[in-house]
């Protein structure tokens, strides 16, 4: 038996700026975080970067037909800040004329555009002045959003200020994992303020300017699970994770206050670090980050069940990488006594659990807890794995299109569940730059060959078509 889709339901792909254009020194634009960050001895597997990418830049024409074959009707891309402001500071014409070929191109096929502002890329200048941690880069942020819409305003409708805020600031800043790169609970508190306040501002300006537009923020939350519900320790364990990892973003965002437990938390683990980030928190911020908004996204890849007890035999976390060399800490400041536990679900080429069920709790929980009335978009939700490739070019990957299947039935449950879901993107349309693993994770729908730049629509890629143009499943 097949199950519709909602009339309205939206079937899209994402990617992001700096993992697919390319063009990295190329008519203005100059460095970003990723750019400086990928020079950084063992940071990324094999010392690759994003210079050439999937040479999306040169080759959008190309990349929108095949959006356009697999039937999609929205694209979820990111704008580079160092492409549109070089340096963080005035507005680069050419940054922004490929932009606009781009959502032409995309008009053209009949193709919705949803933009992103901060797919983690802030120019390298402004990192140099502090980066995320200083609070002069929330004007910044709001200029460059507002040029952005000076170019864009008149053709694009959904907008997204940031995407997944907890890895541009704790991953980021807290952990090393990610760019710039800094191990401090500090630096990752203050970023992670200085991004939702950026985006409460931009939420702000753009409204103001715009009254109209869809505006919104993606967030990648997990469902984290006591081990044994009876047990105070796991529970514990999975309160922190949740607190950490989802409850840091959503409580300001839709409760206009940070949560007093997670606060408590890290107080314990640093005292300074937590009075310096009140100090910097001012009364009027959560009333801008609080301001409503027209959209939630929610990327989810896996959820963790957490116990306090130690686990003998498993070693880390989910959300740390071992693809780097170089020292990095663990992104929770407060991590003590918390366990993952092996429950023995099948696992991705990221080492991340496969648990479709998963997103289904998800999107109704938090669509009861903290959005109702705001609609919901998976923005992202995809797959790595390590893809053959037959002798006549295809890659016929199976293992993709069931979790391609199951995280859309998964979605469509939500949906019938009463979440009010609108739409899913698949992360990703094509092959990419998987920033700490450079190019050795595949999370595409389309192969890219990064020696010949050329793409092949994967096995999967076909069955998603074939949802799509059925718009069941
Ligand atoms: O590639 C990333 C993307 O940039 C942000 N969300 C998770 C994806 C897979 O790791």
């Amino acid at each position: 038996m097949t199950r519709p889709f909602p009339e309205k339901f939206l079937f899209g792909a994402a990617t992001a700026a700096y993992q697919i254009e390319g063009a990295a020194f190329e008519d203005g634009r100059t460095a970003s975080v990723w750019d400086a960050f990928t020079r950084v001895p063992g940071a990324v597997v094999n010392a690759e970067n994003g210079d050439v990418a999937c040479d999306h830049y040169h080759r959008y024409p190309q990349d929108v037909a095949l959006m356009k074959q697999l039937g999609l009707q929205a694209y979820r891309f990111s704008t580079s800040w160092s492409r549109v402001r070089p340096d963080g500071g005035a507005v680069n014409e050419q940054g922004l004329d490929f932009y606009k070929r781009l959502v032409d191109e995309l008009l053209d096929a009949d193709i919705v555009p949803w933009l992103t502002l901060h797919h983690w890329d802030m120019p390298q200048a402004l990192e140099e002045r502090g980066g995320w941690t200083s609070r002069a880069v929330v004007d910044r942020f709001v200029e460059y959003a507002l040029s952005v819409h000076d170019a864009l305003g008149d053709r694009v409708q959904h907008w997204t200020t940031m995407n997944e805020p907890w890895c541009s600031s704790f991953l980021s800043y807290t952990a090393g994992v990610h760019a710039p790169g800094r191990t401090s609970i500090l630096d990752g508190l203050l970023a992670s303020h200085h991004l939702l306040l950026s985006h409460g501002r931009a939420v702000q300006a753009l409204r103001e300017r715009a009254p109209g537009l869809d505006l919104g923020i993606t967030l990648n939350l997990t469902l984290a699970e006591p081990a044994d519900p009876d047990d105070p320790l796991d529970v514990d364990a999975a309160r922190r994770i949740d607190g950490q990892f989802n409850r840091w973003f959503l409580d300001p965002i839709f409760r206009g206050a940070y949560p007093a437990d997670i606060v408590r938390d890290i107080r314990e683990v640093d005292a300074e670090a937590v009075s310096a980030w009140q100090d910097a928190v001012q009364p009027e911020d959560l009333d801008a980050i609080s301001t409503p908004l027209d959209a939630l996204g929610i990327n989810y890849y896996h959820g963790e069940m957490l116990s306090g007890h130690p686990q003998p035999g498993v070693e880390g976390n989910p959300h740390e990488t071992d693809g780097q060399e170089r020292p990095t800490a663990s992104p929770f400041p407060s991590h003590e006594g918390i366990h993952w536990v092996e429950r023995g679900l099948p696992r991705t080429d990221m080492d991340w659990e496969v648990q479709p069920e998963g997103l289904t709790r998800l999107l109704v929980q938090v669509g009861e807890e903290y959005a109702p009335g705001v609609p919901l978009y998976v923005t992202e939700n995809g797959v790595a794995y390590d893809d053959v490739v037959e002798a006549d070019g295809t890659v016929a990957d199976e293992d993709r299109a069931g979790f391609l299947r199951d995280h859309l039935a998964a979605t469509l449950d939500a949906v019938e569940q009463g979440a009010d879901v609108r739409g899913y993107f698949y992360w990703s349309l094509m092959d990419n730059f998987e920033w700490a693993w450079g190019y050795a994770k595949r999370f595409g729908i389309v192969r890219v060959d990064y020696d010949t730049q050329e793409r092949t629509i994967k096995d999967s890629g076909r069955e998603y078509a074939r949802i799509i143009a059925a718009r069941a499943i």
